[in-house]
C-alpha cells in the first residue's frame, strides 16, 4: 500500500499521481491536498514560473463520496504554463526537428547525463521531466499518505534551519533551550504552523532577515541558494519499520525516498554527521522507565530511529539541498553537438527554493511512513487497520 507513480513533464499539459492501493474508507479532503499544493508553492526566492501556476487537485478514480475504494488512486495536477508551450512540448507534434534544440548543459542538472544515457540530442527532452515540477505530483501523494497518519495521530512538521551559510537553531537545540514551550501537540503543532506566515518557514524572524538578505543579494550577482531543513515526526510508535532486513529499515526508506527529492545532497537523522566526533556515552540515549510513559529518553541524538526501527521518540532528519543548478550568471560548459566552449542554458528559474522543498520533504515522510505503517497495521480496510494499531497499543502499554 501506498507504492505510487508519477508522471508528467515541468511545461506539458499536466502531472499524474497515481497510488496503487490504499486501504478503503480512508476520508480524503481534496481541500487538504489542496492546502499542501499551496504550501509548497509559497516562500521567497521563488521564480516567475509560480506566479503562472496555482496548483489544484483533480482526483480521476479510487475515490467516492470522499473515501477511498482501495483501488488506484489516481490524481492531477494541471499545468498552467501548458499554455505558453503547446508547439515546443506537443505531444504529437509535427514540428520535430525545426523546434530549436537545447545544447548547453546547465552544471549540476540532468542535462549532460540524461542527454548522453538517453542518446538525445536535445536537452529539454532531459530537463523537463528532470525540473522540480514533478514535486507537485508527489506533494499530492504525501497529503494523502497524511490523511492516513492523521487517523494514527501521527504528525509531520518542517522548518528551515540554514540558509546559504546562515543558521537557524535546529529543533533540538529548541526544544533544549524551553522545553515547556514545546511540551504539547497543540503547542508544537502551532509552532509549525505560524511558519507557514513567515517567508522563510524559518523560526528565528531576525535571522530571516538576514536569510532574506542573503538571498537578495546572492541574486543581484546572478547566483542561486541552497540551505538546510528539518523534518520532525511525532507520535510514530515504537516498532515502525524493521531490522531484519536492510531495505526494511525505516532510515534506509527515509534516506533513499528523501535523497530522491531534487536538490537533496545529504541526510541526516538525529545527531547525524555530528555523532561521529561524540564519545558514545553521550551519542546513545539512554533508556528509563516510568510507570505511566513506558520505556522513554531523555535525549534523542537518535532520532527516533534505532535499529532501523522507530523508538517512539520524534523522527527529526535534516536535508542539505545544493542551490538550484538553473543561474542568471551562467556557468562555463561544452555545447553537446559542437563540444564548444559556451555558457550554461538559462532559464527563468527560483533563486532558492528551500522552504518549498521543506513541504516536499514533509510529503515524502509521510508517504514512507504512511507505506511502514500499513505494512506493520496490515488490512484492506481502515477499520481494520485501526483495530490492528489500536490493539497494537493496547499490548505496548501493558508490556
Ligand atoms: C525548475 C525550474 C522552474 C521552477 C520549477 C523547477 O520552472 P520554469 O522552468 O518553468 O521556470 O519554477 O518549479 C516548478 C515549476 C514548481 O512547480 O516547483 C527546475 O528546473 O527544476
Amino acid at each position: 500500500m501506498f507504492e505510487y507513480l508519477t508522471a508528467g513533464e515541468s511545461h506539458g499539459p499536466r502531472l499524474t499521481a497515481i497510488i496503487k492501493s490504499l486501504p478503503a474508507g480512508l476520508k480524503i479532503e481534496l481541500d487538504e491536498i489542496n492546502e499542501q499544493l499551496y504550501r509548497r508553492q509559497q516562500g521567497y526566492g521563488r521564480g516567475g514560473r509560480m506566479k503562472i501556476e496555482s496548483d489544484k487537485v483533480i482526483i480521476n478514480s479510487g475515490l467516492r463520496h470522499k473515501k477511498t475504494l482501495g483501488s488506484p488512486l489516481s490524481m492531477t495536477v494541471e499545468n498552467k504554463d501548458w499554455q505558453n508551450w503547446l508547439e515546443i512540448m506537443a505531444p504529437d507534434g509535427e514540428k520535430g526537428e525545426a523546434v530549436e534544440a537545447l545544447t548547453n548543459p546547465r552544471p549540476g542538472h540532468a542535462d549532460l547525463p540524461g542527454a548522453l544515457k538517453y542518446n538525445q540530442l536535445d536537452l529539454r527532452n532531459i530537463l523537463e521531466r528532470a525540473s522540480a515540477r514533478e514535486t507537485a505530483a508527489r506533494t499530492a501523494v504525501g497529503a494523502v499518505a497524511r490523511q492516513f497518519l492523521n487517523e494514527l495521530d501521527i504528525n509531520i512538521y518542517s522548518h528551515v534551519v540554514q540558509i546559504g551559510d546562515l543558521k537557524s537553531k535546529n529543533w533540538g537545540q529548541l526544544k533544549a533551550e524551553t522545553p515547556e514551550r514545546f511540551d504539547s501537540e497543540k503547542a508544537r503543532a502551532e509552532y509549525f504552523a505560524e511558519l507557514d506566515k513567515t517567508p522563510l518557514r524559518c523560526g528565528d524572524s531576525q535571522k530571516t532577515a538576514e536569510m532574506i538578505e542573503l538571498i537578495d543579494s546572492w541574486k543581484e550577482n546572478g547566483d542561486s541558494v541552497g540551505g538546510v531543513f528539518e523534518i520532525v515526526v511525532t507520535g510514530v510508535p515504537v516498532g515502525i519499520g524493521s531490522h531484519v532486513h536492510w531495505d526494511l529499515k525505516l532510515e534506509s526508506k527515509l534516506a533513499a525516498q528523501l535523497m530522491g527529492l531534487q536538490a537533496i545532497k545529504g541526510v541526516e537523522i538525529g545527531a547525524g554527521f555530528k555523532g561521529a566526533s561524540m564519545p558514545g556515552s553521550e551519542v546513545h540515549d539512554q533508556i528509563y522507565y516510568d510507570q505511566e510513559k513506558g520505556f522513554f529518553r531523555c535525549t534523542n541524538q537518535a532520532g527516533g530511529i534505532e535499529g532501523g526501527m522507530s523508538n517512539g521518540e520524534e523522527i527529526v532528519i535534516r536535508l542539505a539541498m545544493k542551490p538550484i543548478p538553473t543561474l542568471a550568471k551562467a556557468l562555463e560548459t561544452a555545447d553537446l553537438i559542437s563540444k564548444e566552449k559556451r555558457t550554461a542554458a538559462k532559464e527563468r528559474s527560483d533563486v532558492c527554493a528551500v522552504p518549498a522543498a521543506s513541504i516536499v520533504g514533509e510529503a515524502i515522510t509521510a508517504s514512507v511512513l504512511a507505506e511502514s505503517c500499513s505494512s506493520k497495521f496490515g488490512g484492506d480496510s481502515m477499520e481494520e487497520i485501526r483495530r490492528n494499531y489500536e490493539s497494537y497499543l493496547e499490548y505496548l502499554s501493558n508490556f
